[in-house]
């Protein structure tokens, strides 16, 4: 038998090396695993599509785990408990409010598990710093991607690519794969107009009815809807995160399957 440090490493080189050979023709790339990309992750992949999150930080949840102000709550409202249930999170109803509250800890873990349960793979430490597109007509097929690190270290470079049949910017409040879209490809024809200060009912609202294909191979999901929509944004109220990640893997499963 060789050394344990030699098996440790071969072990972790060779599984990372089949994984990547797997997704690297992936179904579907989910950029962002906060609440609205791993929603789409567990929908995604129970639909039975090869589904990819990659998360530019070594964490799950986005914004959940910030809860409201730093306490370690947030709310949804009734819309979002066939979701919450499916994912096993315990919640509280709140009558006096009409809205029910939950631990931002669980919610992280419980969408993160239910994500991988379902079969999507999360990949940490990875940044999405381009698409791969196609033109004429003007379609996304897939992302370029980095080690999260390299930017960080100031180095240059060069990126790898994953080829996909859909991608979903669930990137929140900075929308950063439509940005990208609308800075370097002009063909496109995609302007975002951004987010607007807090109105909570409206924006929840609109938000899951504006989720969905921007162009063609190209889907958006959560925060970055507002920011392409010149939607309000809602505060610490998570319906619509969850909602918008569903609705927009239904759309990609009608589309691609
Ligand atoms: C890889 C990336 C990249 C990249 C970013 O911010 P998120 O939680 O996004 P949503 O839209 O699922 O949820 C938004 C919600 O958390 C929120 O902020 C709300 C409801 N705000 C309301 C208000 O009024 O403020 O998660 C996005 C994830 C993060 O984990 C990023 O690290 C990651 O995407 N990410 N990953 N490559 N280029 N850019």
């Amino acid at each position: 038998m060789e050394p344990l440090e030699s098996r440790i490493s071969k072990a972790i080189w060779r599984s990372t090396a089949e994984d990547w050979l797997k997704l690297i023709n992936a179904d579907v790339v989910v950029v962002g695993a906060g609440p609205s990309g791993l929603t789409a992750a567990k929908y995604l992949a129970s639909s039975g599509l090869k589904t990819v999150v990659l998360e530019r930080r070594l964490s799950f949840g986005g914004g959940i785990g910030g809860g409201g102000m730093l306490l370690h709550k947030i709310v949804v409202d009734a819309r979002a408990l066939p979701i919450l249930n499916e994912f096993r999170v315990k919640y509280e109803y709140v009558s006096e409010y009409d809205l029910y509250v939950l631990d931002s800890s669980e919610l992280m873990a419980k969408l993160a598990a239910g994500a991988i349960d379902s079969g999507a793979k999360i990949i940490h430490g990875i940044t999405v710093e381009d698409l791969i597109v196609r033109e004429d007509p003007f379609r996304v097929v897939g992302v370029v991607v980095q080690w999260s690190a390299v930017p960080l270290a100031g180095l240059h470079v060069d990126p790898l690519f994953i080829y996909s049949r859909a991608v979903v910017d669930a990137t929140g409040h900075d929308a950063e794969v439509l940005k990208i879209l609308e800075r370097k490809n002009p063909s496109a024809g995609i302007r975002l107009l951004g987010e607007r200060s807090a109105y909570s009912e409206l924006s929840e609202a609109r938000v899951v009815e504006m989720t969905g294909k921007v162009v063609e191979g190209l889907y958006v999901a959560g925060m970055a809807v507002a920011a392409l929509k010149h939607i309000h944004r809602m505060g610490p109220i998570f319906s619509s995160m969850l909602l918008s990640g569903k609705k927009v893997a239904e759309e990609i499963v009608r589309e691609v399957r």
